[in-house]
């Protein structure tokens, strides 16, 4: 039974390397809400190959998604623990199937989509350069958001890694999933009046949108 509570419930959607994550942490700076990436999900429990991380690690690194079963069952206690969180959120990833839709609706109806708009031929081109801290999910890119110094987190120092699925023969294959699964979703959402689009070829286009969109619904901690 989904919790009461006056704080914002959003999700960040968006093809493979839209941008989601970079512009999920210029919301996080800018705004107090609670950011959760189910691929950085994923992606821990295949790190600590947990029985999860090795069941799941086959569709991830070939960039198939994975079974909704399963899916659901590697994000239970993160959906558990934020539907009593006293925190606005933002989910990342999640749902990307009309199954994992309904099962996020039992959690908490959401009031915000944000939906990136990036065209294709833009996203090919930035994902070979993606790199990223794998235990905190923060992303650099070698021609747009580099690394203080090169090769490593600006936070931590820590090793900066290149994701398995970010080989070519598997971003295509995550765009053409994109292009088949997301219509219903944004459907849905639309007919639910709380999908807002924003289109553009870089971040820094789209990012000062995404503030002025949000900052009628929640409060900003930090001015653009
Ligand atoms: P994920 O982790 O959800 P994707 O494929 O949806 O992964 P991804 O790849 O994480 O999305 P993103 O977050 O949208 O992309 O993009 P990003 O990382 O912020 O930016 C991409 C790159 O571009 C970065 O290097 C960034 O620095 C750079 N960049 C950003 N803006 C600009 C710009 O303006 N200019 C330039 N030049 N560069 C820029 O899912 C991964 C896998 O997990 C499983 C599936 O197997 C999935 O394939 N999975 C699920 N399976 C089933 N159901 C679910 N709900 C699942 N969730 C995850
Ligand atoms: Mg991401």
């Amino acid at each position: 039974m989904a919790a009461t509570t006056n704080k914002l419930r959003a999700l960040i959607m968006g093809a493979p390397g839209s941008g989601k994550g970079t512009v999920s942490e210029r919301i996080v700076r800018a705004f107090d809400i609670l950011h959760v990436s189910s691929g950085d999900i994923l992606r821990k429990m295949i790190r600590e190959k947990t029985d999860i991380g090795v069941q799941v690690k086959k569709f991830v690194s070939s960039g198939q998604l994975v079974p909704d079963e399963l899916l659901l069952k590697a994000i239970d206690s993160e959906l558990k623990r934020l539907s009593s969180a006293d925190r606005s959120w933002l989910l990342d990833g999640f749902p990307r199937t009309k199954a994992q839709a309904l099962s996020l609706f039992n959690v908490a109806p959401v009031q915000v989509v944000i939906s990136l708009d990036v065209p294709f031929e833009v996203i090919i081109n930035r994902v070979k350069g993606r790199w990223i801290h794998a235990p905190s999910g923060r992303v650099y890119n070698n021609d747009f958001n580099a690394p203080k110094v090169p090769g490593h987190d600006d936070i931590t120092g820590e090793p900066l890694v290149q994701r398995e699925d970010d080989k070519p023969e598997s971003v295509q294959k995550r765009l053409k999933i994109y292009s088949e699964m997301a219509g219903p979703i944004l459907n849905y959402y639309a007919k639910q009046n709380v999908l807002v689009q924003f289109s553009g070829k870089t971040t820094n286009e789209i990012w000062p949108q995404v503030y002025k969109y949000l900052a009628t619904k929640i409060e900003p901690k930090e001015k653009l």
